[in-house]
C-alpha cells in the first residue's frame, strides 16, 4: 500500500497539473451534457440520443471520482505548499465540494427508482443549485487560471520557482492590473450571460405551488386552445381539493406545441371495443366529470404534488364503449402527432388512469397537454400523455414514444 501511495506521488507536480487538466475536461463534458439534459428544447431534437446522453453524463459523472480520489493522494503535499494561500486553499475546497456534492446528488438521480421521489426532487434541486453556482464559479476560475499557468513565472505549483515568482522584475505590476482588469471583465460578461438564466431557475425553485408558480402562470397565459364552452369547475375543484398543486411543471414537448380549437380537435376510443366513440369539444365537455388529487413524477427527478385534476376515469369511459375480450392493452395517442405510450388492461385496474380537463379548477393550458391530457397518478409521468386524442385497444404490446427510446415499459413509481 505504501509502495503504490510513494509511486502514485512520484512527479508530484506533473502529476498535479495532469490530474487539474483532466478533471477540466471530464467537468466541460459533465457541464455541456447536463446544460442539455436539462433544457426542454432538445427532448425532441436528440430523441434516442437523449437516452445514450443521459447514460454516458452518468459514466463520465462517476469517472470524475477517479482524479478526485488521485488528488486526495496527493493532497497532503499540496496543502502545505499552500499553506500561506488562503484564496487558493478556499478554491481548493470549493472545487471539491462541488465535485462530491454533483456525484452524491447525480447517485440519487441515477438510481430514482431505488430511492423515491422525494430524494430525487431534492437530489434535482441540489444538482441544479451546484450547476447555477458551481458553473460560473469553475468558469471564472479556470480562465483566470489559464492566464496564470501560462506565465512560467507564477507556476509555483512545481515549488522550484516560486521565490523566482514573486520577485521577478519581467513581471512588473502593470501585469496585475491587466490581469485584475481580464478578472472583471470576465465577471461581468458571466454575471450577463449566466445571470439570467440563474434567476429564472432560482425563482422557480423557490415559487411553490401553481398559484404563485411564474411558470405557471406563463403557462396558462401562452395558452393557445381556443376551446368553447369552457368547461366550469366542480366545487371539488374550485377551490382544489388538493389545496393546490405543490412544485413546477417543465414543459415537455417532443414536437412543436400543438393548437387545437372546435375545428381541429375530436376524442376518438376504438380498437378492439363494442361501439367506437368520436366526440366533439361541445359533446366531450358534457361528459360527467368527477375529481382526482395525485402526485405527479417525473424520471428526471421533478415532482409536482397534490395536483387536483378534474376528469373523467378511464374505467368509466371504458366501460360506455365495452372492452373486446381479445384486447390486452391500451395505446394513448397524443394530438400531436407523434408521442404515444400505452398501458396493459392489467396494469389499468392497479391504477387510477384519468382523463384529465382542468387542474386545480382551471382548464389544462396548451403547454401542459390541454384541452385534455392522461394522467396516470401511479406511474412516472412519460405515461401521462398530454393532447391526449386517441384511446385505442389492441390485442399485444405498445411501445411508446421513450419507451422506445430506452425507457422501461413498466413505470411504476
Ligand atoms: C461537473 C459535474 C456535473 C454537472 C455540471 C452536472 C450537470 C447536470 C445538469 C445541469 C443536469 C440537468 C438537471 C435538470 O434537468 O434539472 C444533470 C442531470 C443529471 N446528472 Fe449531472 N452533472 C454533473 C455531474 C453528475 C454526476 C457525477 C452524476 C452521477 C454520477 C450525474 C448524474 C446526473 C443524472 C442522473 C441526471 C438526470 C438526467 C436526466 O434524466 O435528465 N451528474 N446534470
Ligand atoms: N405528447 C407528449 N406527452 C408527454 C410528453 C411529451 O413530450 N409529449 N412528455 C412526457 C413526460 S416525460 C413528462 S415528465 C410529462 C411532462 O408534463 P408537462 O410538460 O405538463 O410538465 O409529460 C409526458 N407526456
Ligand atoms: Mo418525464
Amino acid at each position: 500500500m505504501n509502495e503504490l501511495l510513494k509511486k502514485l506521488r512520484k512527479g508530484y507536480g506533473k502529476k498535479l497539473v495532469s490530474i487539474h487538466a483532466w478533471n477540466g475536461w471530464i467537468v466541460v463534458f459533465l457541464a455541456i451534457s447536463g446544460l442539455i439534459l436539462f433544457n426542454g428544447s432538445w427532448r425532441g431534437i436528440l430523441g434516442q440520443s437523449r437516452v445514450w446522453l443521459k447514460d454516458t453524463h452518468i459514466i463520465i459523472g462517476i469517472v470524475s471520482l477517479l482524479p478526485v480520489l488521485y488528488y486526495l493522494v496527493l493532497a497532503g503535499k499540496h496543502w502545505k505548499q499552500i499553506r500561506e494561500k488562503p484564496w487558493q486553499k478556499f478554491n481548493v475546497l470549493v472545487v471539491l465540494g462541488l465535485l462530491v456534492g454533483w456525484l452524491l446528488s447525480g447517485v440519487l438521480l441515477w438510481q430514482f427508482r431505488a430511492v423515491g421521489p422525494r430524494a430525487a426532487n431534492a437530489a434535482l434541486v441540489v444538482h441544479d443549485a451546484l450547476t447555477w453556482i458551481g458553473l460560473p464559479y469553475i468558469i471564472y476560475h479556470s480562465i483566470t487560471r489559464v492566464k496564470w499557468l501560462k506565465d512560467p513565472n507564477r507556476r509555483s505549483v512545481q515549488g522550484k520557482k516560486k521565490e523566482v515568482a514573486q520577485y521577478d522584475p519581467a513581471s512588473p505590476q502593470p501585469f496585475y492590473t491587466r490581469r485584475s482588469f481580464i478578472r472583471g471583465a470576465i465577471g461581468v460578461g458571466l454575471a450577463v450571460t449566466v445571470g439570467p438564466s440563474f434567476i429564472k431557475w432560482l425563482g422557480s425553485s423557490l415559487s411553490v405551488g401553481s398559484g404563485g408558480s411564474g411558470s405557471y402562470n406563463a403557462a396558462v397565459e401562452n395558452n393557445a386552445n381556443v376551446l368553447l364552452p369552457e368547461p366550469q369547475p366542480l366545487p371539488a375543484s374550485l377551490p382544489p381539493i388538493g389545496g393546490g398543486a405543490n412544485g413546477r411543471f417543465r414543459v415537455y414537448t417532443v414536437t412543436a406545441i400543438p393548437k387545437f380549437n372546435n375545428s381541429n380537435w375530436s376524442f376518438k376510443i376504438d380498437g378492439l371495443v363494442d361501439k367506437p366513440v368520436e366526440w366533439n369539444w361541445e359533446q366531450f365537455v358534457k361528459l360527467k366529470r368527477s375529481v382526482q388529487v395525485s402526485d405527479f413524477h417525473c424520471v428526471t427527478g421533478w415532482s409536482v404534488y397534490d395536483n387536483t385534476w378534474e376528469g373523467i376515469p378511464l374505467k368509466e369511459m371504458l366501460e360506455g364503449v365495452g372492452v373486446k375480450d381479445e384486447a390486452y392493452s391500451i395505446i394513448f395517442h397524443s394530438g400531436d402527432g407523434v408521442y404515444t405510450s400505452g398501458i396493459t388492461l392489467d396494469q389499468l385496474a392497479k391504477d387510477k388512469p384519468f382523463i384529465a380537463v382542468m387542474h386545480d379548477g382551471k382548464p389544462i393550458p396548451s403547454d401542459l397537454g390541454g384541452p385534455v391530457r392522461l394522467i396516470m397518478p401511479k406511474m412516472y409521468a412519460y405515461k401521462s400523455v398530454k393532447w391526449l386524442n386517441r384511446i385505442e385497444l389492441i390485442k399485444g404490446e405498445h411501445i411508446g414514444y421513450w419507451e422506445k427510446r430506452g425507457y422501461k415499459n413498466e413505470a411504476w413509481v
